[in-house]
């Protein structure tokens, strides 16, 4: 958002594979969960608030509840605190069709070094106060090398551990 005037943010995660054209990337008028439809959930939801996997928000969309949270290390929660900031910002879901929002999931083990996080639920009950004060507000970050190949831009920061922030340079 620093290098460019963007009308719509992704967040993919890498291992999911879109199966449908229907299934436009492109923002809408309340931040998008665009990957209703999972093969590893039976292409449904896995409950009602899910929003992991793959959404799509105009800057004006993220920052209006404060972009993602910091506090969140190792695996799982993020993606349902992300839920609760869409809805105490004041705005709703927006989501494809269950037809047309269909993914492949690449299977893989669980990622060593990211053991799930025993505190996720604390955190998750916590949003409500801590939202306006840790997000895009709070980040902090270390660029460490920026590279331009003709059809993507690969920015790569430090941002610190779960110990702190401790650049390195
Ligand atoms: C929930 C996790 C989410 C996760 C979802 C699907 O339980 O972060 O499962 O996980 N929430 C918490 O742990 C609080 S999956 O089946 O893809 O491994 O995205």
């Amino acid at each position: 958002m620093k290098d460019e005037d963007w009308d719509c943010l992704f967040f993919h995660d890498v291992d999911l594979i879109p199966e449908d054209d229907r299934n436009l990337y492109t923002c809408d008028r309340f931040p998008k969960h665009a990957s209703i439809a999972m093969d590893k959930f039976g292409y449904k939801l896995p409950y009602k608030s899910y929003f992991g996997g793959v959404s799509a928000l105009s800057p004006e969309q993220y920052m209006k509840m404060n972009g993602f949270p910091n506090n969140y290390w190792g695996w799982g929660g993020e993606d349902d605190d992300i839920a609760i900031r869409v809805a105490l910002s004041g705005q709703l879901i927006s989501r494809p069709s269950i037809r047309h929002g269909r993914y492949k999931m690449i299977k893989h083990g669980h990622d060593k070094g990211n053991e799930q996080n025993p505190r996720r639920f604390n955190l998750l009950a916590k949003t409500r106060r801590t939202w306006r004060q840790d997000g895009m507000n709070a980040l902090q970050y270390n660029l460490f090398s920026k590279e331009l190949p003709p059809l993507y831009t690969n920015i790569t920061v430090d941002i610190g551990s779960e110990k702190g922030f401790h650049p390195m340079t």
